[in-house]
């Protein structure tokens, strides 16, 4: 069975939000035209209550992809979810999509409107041909209870079939900030393929000797040197153990960085290493210029202001650098750590806000401290946070 793994669409991404969707769509496409079967670890969408507008997206995207006549199909389903088609797309929310225990998630939806089978925490059945392939998931939740998650629900492989883990989360070896993430040797053992959300840029790996793939998103999010890379999905075939990077048209990505002297004179080279960037195919790629050095004089600014209006047409521009305000100010704090590659804002906050409650002794009952981080995030103004809070502790 060829088994497509694509991840992290970021459906309604404010930044670039055609580009998630018109990338999406074309991953969803080539998988569609080359495997049996989808497996989608995360991030479909880019926020756990998205606008009907993005929802709409979802559905446009998933309604034509459950008509066709699809190779394999859905023959069991055990565990939580929602299960309500035979249509072998198989997905899991992310930490994007990520809400509080049995409060319904959008990956949830479109597993409820039966467009897709939708897993909590379960494991699906597909068969071809006479062979069976067994997806066993668990939707993205916080890393630090993953551990304790897995140890409880126990995921084991399904005998006589070939067994894939899906799963969402940072994983120790390739994001090295917090013990409290899962190590590879930690994952369960016994399956004959490993597939993973969450990260963005591409991961062929391997976790108790078998192969462990990470698709990375289908669309740039986080505006560092990593994300360069071409996007796209993996295309794995059960019965050879052989698979694919398939790469998608994506915008282009170039990060071009430049030093500044006491001097203006860096300037004229700013604006050649745009030039260069940009190019000639007229595909309005997304130049980040990140500017080393001095570059907080006013005169600085306001040239750089003027190189970024003079190329707002060829290109997407965001210029960051000490002094410099911009829209990449807040990309900016994670990229100058390096140690938060591969991190999103999000993750890192909640990083930030577990050290300082461990800085400050607090000990943990039921509620664990991703919980609170969430119940302080989501409600729209502070005191309805902190009362919600409040009533979750006490
Ligand atoms: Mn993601």
């Amino acid at each position: 069975m060829r088994i497509a793994i694509l991840s992290d669409f970021h459906l309604g991404y404010d930044r670039f939000r055609e580009d998630a969707f018109r990338q999406a769509q074309e991953a969803l496409a080539r998988a569609a035209s080359g495997a049996d079967a989808l497996i989608i670890p995360g991030d479909i969408f880019d926020n756990r209550t998205p606008k009907p507008d993005v929802i709409a997206e979802a559905i446009n995207l998933f309604r034509d992809l459950s008509k066709r006549t699809w190779g394999a199909k859905v023959t069991g389903f055990e565990g939580k979810g929602q299960h309500y088609t035979d249509i072998p797309i198989i997905a899991i929310p992310g930490t994007h999509e990520r809400r509080a225990q049995d409060a319904a998630d959008p990956v949830g939806l479109l597993g409820l409107a039966g467009l897709i089978v939708g897993i909590s925490n379960a494991t699906v059945m597909l068969e071809k041909d006479g062979e069976r392939v067994a997806v066993v998931g668990i939707g993205g939740i916080a890393d630090e209870r993953f551990k304790q998650v897995v140890a409880e629900s126990d995921p084991r492989p399904v005998e006589g079939a070939f067994s894939i883990f899906m799963f969402h989360e940072s994983v120790y070896e390739l994001l090295p900030f917090n013990e409290s993430f899962i190590k590879q040797d930690e994952l369960p053992a016994g399956f004959d393929l490993y597939v993973c959300g969450h990260i963005h840029n591409s991961v062929d790996s391997q976790v108790h000797g078998k192969k462990f793939l990470i698709p990375g998103s289908t669309v740039l999010t986080q505006l560092k040197a990593g994300e360069q890379e071409k996007k796209g999905l993996y295309i794995y075939d059960t019965k050879t153990g052989t698979y694919e990077f398939i790469g998608i048209e994506s915008r282009r990505f170039v990060l071009v960085k430049v030093k500044m002297g006491a001097d203006t004179t860096a300037l004229e080279g700013v604006e050649r290493e745009m030039e260069k960037a940009i190019g000639s195919s007229g595909d309005r790629p997304i130049v980040r210029v990140v500017v080393e050095g001095d570059s907080t004089s006013p005169r600085i600014g306001m040239e750089l202001g003027m190189l970024q209006k003079k190329y707002q047409d060829k290109a997407v521009v965001e210029v960051s650098g000490p002094g410099i305000s911009s829209t990449a100010k807040s990309v900016n704090a994670d990229t100058e750590a390096p140690k938060f590659e591969n991190m999103s804002i999000k993750d890192y906050g909640m990083g930030v806000f577990i050290e300082k409650l461990r800085q400050k002794g607090v000990s943990f009952g039921k509620v664990g401290p991703a919980d609170l981080f969430d119940a302080l995030s989501l409600e729209g103004s502070k005191d309805k946070a902190i009362r919600k809070a409040l009533d979750m502790l006490l």
